[in-house]
């Protein structure tokens, strides 16, 4: 077998033994990696309606054959699990040099389950597995446990570790790698606090042996050329994703005030040139000759530190608080990073308590921008205390236990809360909230920028179509390579590439209609999970699951360009019916016999009928 190692490692921590599993080729190749491992993985080795925070259900770590190659941007890892926060899959995607040293464990994925009898450390390395006391480590920051491991074991080590908001189960903390680096939105963080796994050191020893060394370095070397070469790379190095700052407010998609408008008044304290004269330097993931990690230094009245900016946290702990300037942002990201919970949540969590505030739904006075609130209530959150305990479960649990009229205020898609992009005026990109596999979240479709191109206010059967091939590139192929998706995004490198690497990496021939193929089935099989998790649980499945937040039909904007939209139920609706016809999904949302058993899935039909879930 070449450019995958053709099997996994098994670490069970209740009985700290470990062991190695065969995964045999045609699953590799139709699943190809990352992501498809992941929930092919989960799909099989979890037992039907886990407990997310239980020992039974598993945390996967997953690479792809293209992962740490000297290709662009390769050093990328799947975290993945069943999500305590939505109860459906969960994933995230980090880039650090945690990816290349697992892939270099001579593995393509490590699945950890039980749960350790006290705090406990994993060391991985290509001798096995040593199961280390973390009692001295439980309680410390993601920082304070990475530098004091990396201290301990030495050299070459990478570490993924969780801070005390993992340690304290909080819905939608995350893993954290090289201060900066955060991955897993919807709970993993807290999967791994529910398993006393404090961090995962990984030393690794040799990359697995591509099928053709000379077409994958030559490939990889053009591809490093074209990108260098590309008009948008001197800006790209400048700003990374900050620049999405200004675009977003130009565009009034920029979620402010708890997703009530899209612009927000003072978003030249937030943007990229405000960053700009902040930074100190520049961090990239491995292998990328195109880094995006700026590092600033800030400074405000009570604090000051260095911190690592990106649109997505700025815009959720800035604009959808009402916080600037960035300073004040700067911190707060840095306090999420050391307590390990995820930005977008916790901006999502905090702006709708402050919303709910404002409207006394909560009794609680929270004013927007408050920053030393701000900073309070995230610890709080961390450790669970106070008010905290209830934001750290995330805005659909705060929304069931306050009741009234406050699920009119939540922004959530299947309970994980919305990243960064405002859908009043934005039906394509509501859609692909309403339809990405792990709950609200834009990594599988990006489709707000093709929104601008497209127009604002149609409900069309031709951006339905464009969606599904977004998110075949983006949540089928990307994050199954696995590789950092932004030099296609950003600056424009040739998708044509990536099956030609994939073919030079495997031997086997990939082409574009088997890279949709093995999308689709991914699709198919993390829908699959949902349904199939829920109706463990005892709940139907229907098409209400992929509606996006209540508000962006009913509240319009305000402000801005944009000024009165709103989103249109029954276009949308129609929208997510094709949506369903062109992925061979029912009206309900639920995958066809015929698509399943088409996709080779013919196990999950027969899991999914004796749950009773009846298929058409
Ligand atoms: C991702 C989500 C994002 S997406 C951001 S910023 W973005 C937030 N980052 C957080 C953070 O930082 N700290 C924290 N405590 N919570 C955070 N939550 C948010 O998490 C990330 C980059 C970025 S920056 C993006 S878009 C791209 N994402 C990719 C992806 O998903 N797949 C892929 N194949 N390539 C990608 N390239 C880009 O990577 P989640 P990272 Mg991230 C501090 O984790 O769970 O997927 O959610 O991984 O290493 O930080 O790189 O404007
Ligand atoms: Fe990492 Fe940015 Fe490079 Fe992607 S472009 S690999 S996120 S540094």
């Amino acid at each position: 077998m070449k450019g995958w190692s053709g099997r996994y490692l098994y670490v069970d921590l209740s009985k700290k033994k470990f062991h190695y599993v065969d995964i045999p080729v045609d699953v590799l190749r139709n699943f190809i990696g990352g992501r498809g491992l992941a929930v092919k993985l989960l799909w099989d080795l979890n037992p039907v309606g886990v407990d997310p925070l239980s020992p039974d259900n598993h945390l996967v770590l997953a690479t792809g054959p293209l992962t740490g190659y000297p290709l662009p941007s390769s050093g990328k890892l799947q975290i993945a699990s069943k999500s305590p926060l939505t109860g459906g899959y969960g994933d995230g995607n980090i880039g650090a040099r945690a990816a290349v040293e697992l892939r270099k464990l001579g593995v393509d994925a490590v699945v950890i389950g039980g749960k350790a009898e006290k705090p406990t450390i994993l060391y991985l390395t290509c001798e096995g597995v040593e199961f280390r006391d973390g009692s001295d480590y439980w309680g410390l920051t993601t920082k304070d446990a990475e530098e004091r491991l990396k201290k301990e074991l030495g050299g070459g080590v990478s570490v993924l570790s969780i801070g005390p908001g993992g340690e304290r189960l909080v819905k939608y903390a995350t893993v954290l790698s090289e201060l900066g680096r955060s991955a897993g939105r919807p709970g993993m963080g807290a999967v791994m606090g529910s398993k006393n796994l404090k961090a995962v050191a990984i030393k690794g020893c040799s990359m697995p042996e591509p099928a053709s060394v000379e077409e994958l370095v030559n490939l990889g070397a053009e591809a490093y050329r074209k990108i260098k070469e590309s008009p948008a790379y001197e800006f790209w190095c400048r700003q990374g994703t900050m620049g999405t700052i200004e675009w977003s407010q130009k565009n009034s998609c920029l979620p402010s005030y708890n997703f009530s408008e899209g612009v927000f008044e003072y978003w030249e304290g937030i943007d990229g040139y405000i960053m700009e004269s902040m930074k100190v330097r520049v961090k990239a993931c491995p292998n990328c000759n195109m880094p995006c990690g700026n590092v600033v230094k800030y400074v405000t009245y009570t604090d000051a530190g260095e911190a690592e900016l990106d649109y997505e946290n700025v815009a959720m702990l800035g604009s959808n608080i009402g916080l600037a300037p960035l300073n004040k942002v700067s911190h707060i990201n840095v306090l999420a990073d050391l307590y390990g919970i995820d930005t977008i949540s916790l901006g999502s969590a905090i702006g709708y308590s402050m919303e709910l505030s404002e409207k006394g739904l909560l009794k609680e006075r929270i004013e927007w921008g408050d920053y030393s609130r701000i900073k309070e209530l995230v610890r709080q959150i961390a450790y669970r205390e106070g008010l905290g305990d209830l934001l750290a479960e995330g805005v659909a649990a705060m929304a069931e236990r306050i009741g009234g009229d406050a699920w009119k205020y939540a922004i959530h898609v299947k309970r994980l809360e919305v990243s960064a992009y405002d859908c009043h005026a934005a039906p394509g990109m509501a859609l692909a909230y309403g339809t990405s596999p792990i709950g609200a979240h834009h990594k599988d479709a990006w489709f707000i920028a093709t929104e601008v191109r497209m127009g604002r206010f149609e409900y069309t059967a031709e951006k339905v179509e464009r969606l599904v091939w977004l998110q075949n590139i983006r949540g089928g192929m990307f994050e199954s390579l696995t590789t950092c998706r932004l030099p296609w995004v950003e600056v424009g490198l040739s998708l044509d590439y990536y099956p030609r690497l994939l073919t030079a990496a495997t031997g086997y021939t990939y082409t574009w209609d088997t890279i949709h193929e093995v999308a689709d089935r991914i699709y198919a099989l993390v829908r699959a999970f949902w349904v199939r998790e829920y109706a463990a649980a005892g709940l139907r499945w229907d098409h209400s699951m992929d509606m996006p937040p209540a508000k962006w039909f009913v509240q319009p904007l305000t402000k801005g360009p944009l000024k009165g939209a709103k989103l249109d139920s029954g276009g949308y609706t129609k929208m997510l019916m094709h949506y369903y016809a062109l992925r061979g999904w029912d009206e309900r949302g639920i995958p066809k016999r015929s698509t399943l058993e088409r996709l080779g899935l013919g196990y999950a039909v027969s899991q999914l009928e004796s749950l009773g879930v009846g298929l058409s």
